[in-house]
C-alpha cells in the first residue's frame, strides 16, 4: 500500500494551473492507467489520484514569478534521460536500457558498518513503507522536471545497515556490465558511475532511495531497480541502478569530480549564484514548458536543508 504522508515542502500540485488544464491533465493521467490499482507493472496499489488531491498547500517558492510547478509528463520522464552507460543522447537510455536485467539484483554493502554483505533489493527496501515524493529535479545542464517518485527514506536503509561511528560518508556505485550496457565500451567516464553524500545529507528526511515513479516500478532508463534522489542537489548526484553501497571515513572521489574536477564538486547543491564554469545556473527550462524560470537556492528546499551547510563556503558546489 502506498503510504502518503503530508510534508510542508510538498509542491502544491495545482498551483496556478487553470481548472481546465488541471482537469485535462487528470484525464491524461487516467488514460495512462495510473489512477487505480493493479496495473501489471505496479509495485503496490497506488491511488495517485487520491494522492494528488491531498497535496498540502505549501507556499509557492516561485512567488512573484507566477510560474507553477507541474508534474512533468510521464513520457518525458521516461524518454528524456541522462544514463551514459546507455549512450549520451537524451533518447538513448529509453532506446537501449531494455537490455538491463533488474531481477534478480544484488547490492554489496561494505566499509564502516555493522552489517556488510550481499543484499537483495527487498532486503534493503521495505515495500510496505513506500511513499510518494513529488520533487523538483534540476539537472546541472539547466533543464528541470517535477517527478512523483516512489521510494523510502535512505535513512531507513542506512539504519538497517548500522554504520559505525567512523562512517562519515556514504558512497554508491552503478552496475558495470558490458553485455547489458552498450555505451560502456565508449569509455565516456571511468566506470562504474560513482556518487556519494556526507552522512548527515544521506540521513536527511528528504533524501530517498526510489524504486518507482508515477506509481509504477522504475523504468530501466530511470535507474531500476533502485536509484538515489537528493532533491536539493544537481541531478547527477542521483546515481542509478545501484549495486554497491559503501560507508567511508573520507570524502569519496565521485565520477564527475574525477572527470572534470574544476567543473563538478562533491556537494553540488543547486545554487543559482554559482555559475558552472561554462554556463550560468541562474535559470532553467522545465521540460515541457518553453519558459525559463529562475533557479531556486537549494532547488527550493532551503528551509529544510540550509542548516546542513552552516558556515560552509557554498562555492564548494564546484
Ligand atoms: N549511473 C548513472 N546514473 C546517473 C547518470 C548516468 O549517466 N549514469 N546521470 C545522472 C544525471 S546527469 C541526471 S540529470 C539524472 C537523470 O535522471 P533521470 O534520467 O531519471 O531523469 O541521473 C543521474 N544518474
Ligand atoms: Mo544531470
Amino acid at each position: 500500500m502506498l503510504i502518503k504522508i503530508k510534508h510542508p515542502w510538498e509542491i502544491k500540485e495545482n498551483q496556478v494551473t487553470s481548472e481546465a488544464e488541471y482537469v485535462s491533465r487528470r484525464e491524461f493521467i487516467k488514460a495512462a492507467g495510473i489512477i487505480g490499482a493493479g496495473t501489471a507493472a505496479s509495485i503496490m496499489a497506488p491511488n495517485i489520484g487520491f494522492a494528488l488531491e491531498r497535496l498540502t498547500t505549501s507556499s509557492n517558492p516561485y512567488d512573484g514569478q507566477d510560474i507553477a510547478d507541474e508534474q512533468t509528463d510521464i513520457k518525458a520522464v521516461r524518454g528524456y534521460n541522462n544514463y551514459y552507460e546507455f549512450g549520451m543522447d537524451k533518447d538513448d537510455p529509453a532506446r537501449h536500457a531494455h537490455s538491463l536485467v533488474t531481477e534478480p539484483w544484488s547490492v554489496t554493502v561494505d566499509g564502516e558498518c555493522d552489517k556488510p554483505g550481499t543484499y537483495a533489493v527487498k532486503d534493503l527496501i521495505d515495500f510496505n513503507a513506500l511513499e510518494e515524493r513529488i520533487y523538483r529535479m534540476r539537472c546541472v545542464e539547466a533543464w528541470s522536471m517535477v517527478i512523483p517518485w516512489v521510494g523510502v527514506s535512505l535513512s531507513e536503509i542506512i539504519t538497517k545497515l548500522g554504520p559505525t561511528s567512523k562512517a562519515k560518508y556514504i558512497h554508491f556505485e552503478t552496475l558495470v556490465d558490458r553485455d547489458q550496457m552498450p555505451a560502456l565500451s565508449r569509455g565516456i567516464i571511468k566506470w562504474p558511475y560513482r556518487e556519494g553524500l556526507r552522512m548527515d545529507e544521506a540521513m536527511h528526511p528528504l533524501t530517498i532511495m526510489a524504486v518507482g515513479l508515477y506509481g509504477e516500478t522504475l523504468a530501466n532508463q530511470n535507474g531500476a531497480p533502485m536509484r538515489l534522489v537528493v532533491p536539493w542537489k544537481y541531478g547527477f548526484k542521483g546515481v542509478k541502478s545501484i549495486v554497491r553501497i559503501s560507508f567511508l571515513e573520507r570524502e569519496p572521489n565521485t565520477s564527475w569530480m574525477r572527470l572534470a574536477p574544476h567543473e563538478y564538486g562533491f556537494y553540488a547543491n543547486v545554487n543559482p549564484n554559482v555559475p558552472h564554469p561554462r554556463w550560468s545556473q541562474a535559470s532553467e527550462r522545465r521540460i515541457g514548458d518553453f519558459r525559463r524560470r529562475d533557479t531556486l537556492m537549494f532547488n527550493g528546499y532551503g528551509e529544510q536543508v540550509a542548516s546542513l551547510y552552516t558556515g560552509m563556503d557554498l562555492k564548494r558546489n564546484y
